[in-house]
């Protein structure tokens, strides 16, 4: 569809930006914070790039006066960030730190003051290890009232000011490397476990949204999905049943349950044949139905083309590129189902992320006709290498980057989507979980690497005064 004329965003758009607490707070064992998983998984050696940690990330807990002060004179609408569960609650249920209360109470107030709107993410990644260690986490259906009860003391404390939260960040991305690849804590391979543990992660997102009816009625939550669209390799019948696939068990599989409620059928019988379909409960579907959210998450930053595996192709052991050596990453797949194959219409990142910003708007596009949610796109950026010349950072190539998928989007809108928001990935350098520092997303250059014995200056990228005019203008650039 080629439009000869675009809409213009709405008045109200959502510019935003966005982190992580473990990326980017540090502090993690001050003012009575507890241990998270990722304080604990990133101590075991060869499980991040150069063993790279959180303990100080970019210190945002100390200095996230100076990070506001930033985003006010960017002229940033929205900020999205995450609580750590281990701050506010250090054994993960019962005692209250207040201290940790306090933090996002005073970040929170910051934003406000300076006309931000926050965007709170109640669980990006970082669980508490007592509730890893008493009964395994999200293995456990124990998970689901704990999260509740996280979730309600947030609502309870911050409802009155903020008034879009994301739920559980990326389900897909955290269960995948956690309980399939052994990439993320707690570095399991376990086909079985997964599906269980999602269906866990599943009832404790559909809880936490029915009680946050009643604490902040006049609020909007909805989960953020990593949804990376796929293309049929060719026109060949069998490329497009992989292709058919790889969206019902990639993507139906999750977004099919934030918005109806319903496991796809398909998935499910597969499974089921297999032994691999997770052991529901009387009322749990009753629940899923009663969490329905208000806007689906968006996190985009690739597609990817898939074709035919055959029983005997590949597998999901093959390798990810972490270090940024281009052309590193090897194909995956389940056998039977469908393989990953290199896009040749796409260029890629160093990090062989497909540059794809056509991408974004068939992902919102798609969005809209299965679910008619409105979309907020919580997560979009480009990692790369930054340089530092003269004290300048000249990141043209993630103004393009972001330009070209702000332009998508608009296309989309005028498509007819109902995009509420866009958040940069990311509003200053951060910790990139398994690739240290020298993947960088920020507008905000950090003067932070994975020796750690740097000094956090905070400097403005050109992309950063680029986001501030294209602000200033609406996105109608
Ligand atoms: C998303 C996560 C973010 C962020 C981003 C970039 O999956 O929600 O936390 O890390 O991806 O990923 P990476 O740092 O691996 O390049």
């Amino acid at each position: 569809m080629i439009h000869t004329k675009l809409a213009n965003f709405s008045d109200d758009f959502l510019w935003g930006a966005a982190s992580a607490a473990y990326q980017v707070e540090g502090a993690w064992n001050e003012d009575g914070k507890g241990l998270s998983n990722w304080d604990q998984f990133v101590r075991i050696p060869g499980k991040t790039f150069k063993g790279t940690n959180g303990d100080v990330a970019v210190d945002h807990y100390h200095r996230f006066e100076e990070d506001v002060q930033l985003m006010k004179e960017m002229g940033l609408k929205a900020y999205r960030f995450s609580v750590a569960w281990t701050r506010v609650l250090p054994t993960g249920k019962e005692e209250v730190n207040e201290a940790g209360l306090e933090f996002y109470d005073k970040l929170i107030n910051e934003l406000i003051k300076n006309q931000i709107e926050p965007i709170l993410t109640i669980y990006h990644w970082d669980l508490p290890q007592a509730l890893q260690d008493e009964y395994g986490g999200w293995e456990s259906r124990q998970i689901v009232e704990d999260f509740t009860n996280y979730s309600v003391l947030l609502y309870k404390r911050f409802g009155d000011r903020v008034k879009y939260w994301v739920s559980l960040n990326e389900q897909n991305v955290f269960t995948s490397h956690g309980y399939k690849l052994a990439s993320h804590p707690p570095g399991v391979k376990d086909d079985k476990l997964f599906y269980q543990v999602n269906h866990h992660a599943n009832l404790a997102n559909a809880s936490a949204i029915k009680a946050f009816r009643k604490y902040v009625p006049d609020g909007k939550i909805g989960p953020s999905f990593a949804y990376g669209p796929a293309y049929p390799y060719s026109s060949k019948p069998e490329d497009i049943l992989a292709f058919e696939n790889v969206e019902e068990f990639n993507a139906h599989w999750w977004m099919d349950v934030y918005a109806w409620g319903e496991y796809p059928k398909v998935a499910w019988n597969y499974l089921e044949s297999k032994g691999l379909a997770p052991k529901l409960e009387d009322g749990d579907l009753d629940l899923l139905k009663e969490g329905k959210p208000d806007f689906m998450g968006l996190n985009y930053y690739q597609t990817g083309a898939v074709e035919h595996n055959p029983l005997d192709g590949v597998t999901e052991s093959g390798h990810f590129n972490t270090s940024g050596k281009k052309g590193t990453t090897e194909d995956r797949g389940i056998p039977g189902l469908y393989k990953s194959i290199k896009n040749p219409y796409v260029e890629t990142t160093n990090w062989d992320w497909a540059i794809d910003p056509t991408g974004l708007r068939v992902a919102l596009r798609r969005i809209e006709s299965r679910y008619r949610l409105p979309i907020l796109i919580s997560e979009n950026g480009l990692g790369e290498y930054d340089t530092v010349e003269d004290g300048e950072v000249n990141d043209d190539y993630r103004i393009e980057y972001i330009h070209a998928h702000i332009r998508a989007i608009r296309e989309a809108v005028t498509d007819g989507v109902d995009v509420l928001g866009y958040c940069v990935w990311s509003f200053t350098d951060l910790l990139s979980w398994l690739n240290g520092f020298q993947k960088r997303y920020g507008l905000v250059y950090v003067n932070q690497d994975e020796d750690g014995d740097k000094d956090l200056r905070r400097m403005k990228k050109k992309s950063f005064y680029w986001y501030k005019d294209l602000i200033s203008k609406n996105g109608n650039v």
